[in-house]
């Protein structure tokens, strides 16, 4: 198979949740000597995007999205340990809370963002899904992390970044928020008084590490 019957196969095995073909063909990706990432996004992740459209139009239901989402599971299992980030990227080293919030079940893209945090080096502080929004704040405090990371998948579920945002400014202005998920946008994050929004994970690295470059910058100067 050549590389773009690997990733159209890898994107038909989560659109069918065929758990063992994507096993089979992640193990052949690799085995090719194909990058890692590019197997996740352009095969795994553009797979689950399908799935969006399928469950948007009533063809799929719950059940076989959730069935979907453990195909993607069983591919990133194989490909998580061969993703890379740039040389350049891996300089910081970051201590991160990450979760989705209050409300939200939504954990695949969160959890990719977590795996390209840790290919980096970072301490991620993982709180899981449906998070109180209170958790938040509570483990910024205790790890004294650098930077607080929100998922949210739904409009409904989005507002509570929001809340979550006032109490940590309110408790320690010093840390950086980054938000994500489909219906966060540039504007929201601005309207919501984030420090950044990530459209997806390697995004996410980006705008993590500029704003712990600019913290620490910050800190040398002594301005907090
Ligand atoms: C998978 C899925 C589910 C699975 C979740 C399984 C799991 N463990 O995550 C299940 C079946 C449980 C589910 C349930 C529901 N779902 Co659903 N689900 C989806 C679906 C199809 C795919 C989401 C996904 O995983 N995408 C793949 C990942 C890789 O992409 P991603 O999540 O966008 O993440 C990337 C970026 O957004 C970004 N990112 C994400 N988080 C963060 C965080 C930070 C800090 C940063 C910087 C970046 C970042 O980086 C990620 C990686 O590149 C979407 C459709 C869609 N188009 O999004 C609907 C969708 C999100 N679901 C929806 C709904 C309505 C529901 C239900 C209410 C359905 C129901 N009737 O029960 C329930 C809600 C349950 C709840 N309380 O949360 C709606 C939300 C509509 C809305 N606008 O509010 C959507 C959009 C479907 C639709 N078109 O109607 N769902």
């Amino acid at each position: 198979m050549n590389k773009e019957e690997l990733l159209k196969g890898l994107r038909e095995g989560v659109i069918e949740y065929d758990e063992d073909k994507v096993k089979k063909l992640a193990e052949e990706w690799l085995k090719a000597g194909y990058d890692a990432n590019e197997g996740i996004f352009e095969g795994l992740a553009a797979g689950m995007e399908v799935v969006g459209d399928l469950f948007a139009k009533n063809e799929y239901f719950v059940p076989e999205v959730l069935m979907c989402a453990d195909a993607l599971y069983a591919g990133l299992d194989i490909l998580r340990p061969h993703v890379k980030v740039d040389k350049g990227k891996k300089k910081l080293k970051g201590e991160v809370v990450i979760g989705t919030v209050e409300g939200d079940v939504h954990d695949i893209g969160k959890n990719i963002v977590k795996l390209m945090f840790e290919v980096a080096g970072f301490t991620v502080h993982d709180l899981g899904k449906d998070v109180p929004l209170d958790k938040f704040v509570e483990e910024q405090m205790r790890t004294d992390s650098d930077l607080v990371c929100l998922s949210a998948m739904m409009t409904t579920t989005m507002v509570g970044m929001k809340k979550v945002i006032e109490k940590i400014r309110a408790k320690n202005p010093k840390v950086k928020i980054l938000i994500g998920g489909a219906p966060v946008t540039k504007e929201v994050a601005e309207m919501y008084g984030a420090d950044g929004y990530g459209r997806d994970a390697s995004n996410a690295l980006t705008e993590a590490i500029k704003m712990i470059s600019s913290l620490r910058e910050m800190r040398r100067e002594d301005k907090i």
